[in-house]
């Protein structure tokens, strides 16, 4: 098969599998190594020790792989509806972020870049070789998604593509093959500044860069120990994640909800009651009541302490 065919073929199977988009790019990364190298040493990835270990693992993917020739980058639309949104005026609920409603999405993406992989260890006759990241391992998916054409990065640091708004996660396939590079699509912010406007703690300290050391999604997910007292007011009633900066965004208005069962809410976890929440204590109820779902990551304690600070800030 020639190389155009070839990537056609690839794009056309990853979107059977369910993803909502399917780019590539090459493995260039010259452009954002410098940005990347800069925002660590600035400190803003505050406790994500790793982040700082793999630096430099993180921005050239042929330390990693240094046959890759190829990123293949795939997208899958996790946006739940526009009625969750009012979750986070109801101040006897737990706002858990629009990602976290059902599945854990890093299992459901990996499985599906491994039949992938196979798909085209098939057409090619085995004659390939491939590495899966979905969110496990250091490489900056961001950028290549947008080397990749599936999307500009927003002034919220997040990747938005024009017919799925920035509720998607990504995924990334490097392969030792040559295939067709997409090119970027044009940043489509504008003047607009909704999102650094929205943010309770004014994380996104200049277009397109984080601290994430103010961020709700890591001070609830990431942060060890207790959560800085000026900062607990902030949270309001949000108990894991946060999706401030995207349900502000204009490009997230007209998006289509989500048709991956995997995603599809759980009815449990759309407006928890803190008091029904506040009453896990014991380790297996917190599993089970978890099961599958990235909440369990943070474990119990973190958990409770993030209900603890909900409850704080409710009017119950
Ligand atoms: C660490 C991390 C976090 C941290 C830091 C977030 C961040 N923005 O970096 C915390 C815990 C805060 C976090 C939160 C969230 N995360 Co997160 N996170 C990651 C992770 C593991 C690494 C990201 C990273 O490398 N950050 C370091 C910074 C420096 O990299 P960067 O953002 O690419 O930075 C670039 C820009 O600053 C740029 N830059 C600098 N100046 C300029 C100027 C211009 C003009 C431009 C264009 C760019 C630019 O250059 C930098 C270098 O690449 C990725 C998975 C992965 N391996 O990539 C997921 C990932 C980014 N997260 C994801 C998600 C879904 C979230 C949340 C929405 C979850 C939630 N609801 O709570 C929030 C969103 C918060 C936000 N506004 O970003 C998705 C994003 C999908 C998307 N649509 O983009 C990813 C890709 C995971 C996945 N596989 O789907 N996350
Ligand atoms: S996720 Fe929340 S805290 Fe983080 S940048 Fe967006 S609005 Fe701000
Ligand atoms: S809210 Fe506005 S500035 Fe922020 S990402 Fe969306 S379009 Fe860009």
């Amino acid at each position: 098969m020639d190389t155009r065919s070839l990537t056609q073929e690839i794009k056309t199977f990853g979107l059977k599998l369910g993803f909502s988009h399917v780019g590539i790019a090459s493995p260039d990364h010259s452009v954002w190594a410098d940005r990347f190298r800069n925002w660590i040493k600035q400190g803003f990835h505050g406790e994500m020790g790793y982040m700082e270990r793999s630096s430099e693992r993180r921005i050239d993917p042929f330390a990693v792989f240094p046959e890759v020739k190829s990123v293949i980058v795939v997208s899958m639309n996790y946006y739940p509806g526009k009625k969750h949104r009012e979750c986070l005026d109801n101040p006897g609920a737990g706002y858990i972020a629009n990602y976290a409603l059902n599945e854990d999405y890093h299992p459901v993406v990996e499985t599906r870049l491994r039949e992938l992989l196979q798909h085209i260890y098939e057409v090619t006759g085995g004659k390939v070789q491939g590495k899966i990241y979905a969110d496990t391992g250091p490489i900056l998916e961001k950028a290549y998604a947008v080397m990749a054409g599936l999307g500009w990065m927003g002034k919220n640091s997040l990747i938005i593509n024009p017919e799925t708004g920035s509720w998607i996660v990504l995924g990334v396939l490097l392969l030792d093959m040559e295939l067709d590079f997409d090119k970027p699509i044009p940043d489509r912010c504008g003047e607009c500044t909704r999102c650094m406007d929205a943010c309770p703690t004014m994380a996104i300290v200049e277009p397109y860069v984080l601290d994430a050391r103010r961020c709700i999604s890591y001070i609830l997910g990431e942060l060890k120990g207790p959560i800085p007292v000026e900062i607990r007011p902030l949270i309001g009633n949000r108990v894991f994640g946060c999706d401030g900066c995207q349900w502000v965004c204009p490009w997230n208005e007209h998006v289509p909800v989500s048709n991956e069962v995997a995603f599809k809410p759980r009815n449990d976890l759309m407006s928890p009651g803190l008091m029904d929440l506040i009453q896990i204590v014991r380790d297996d109820d917190f599993k089970s009541r978890f099961k599958n779902s990235p909440i369990i990551r943070i474990k119990m304690e973190r958990f409770l302490r993030n209900v603890s600070v909900a409850l704080g800030n409710s009017t119950l």
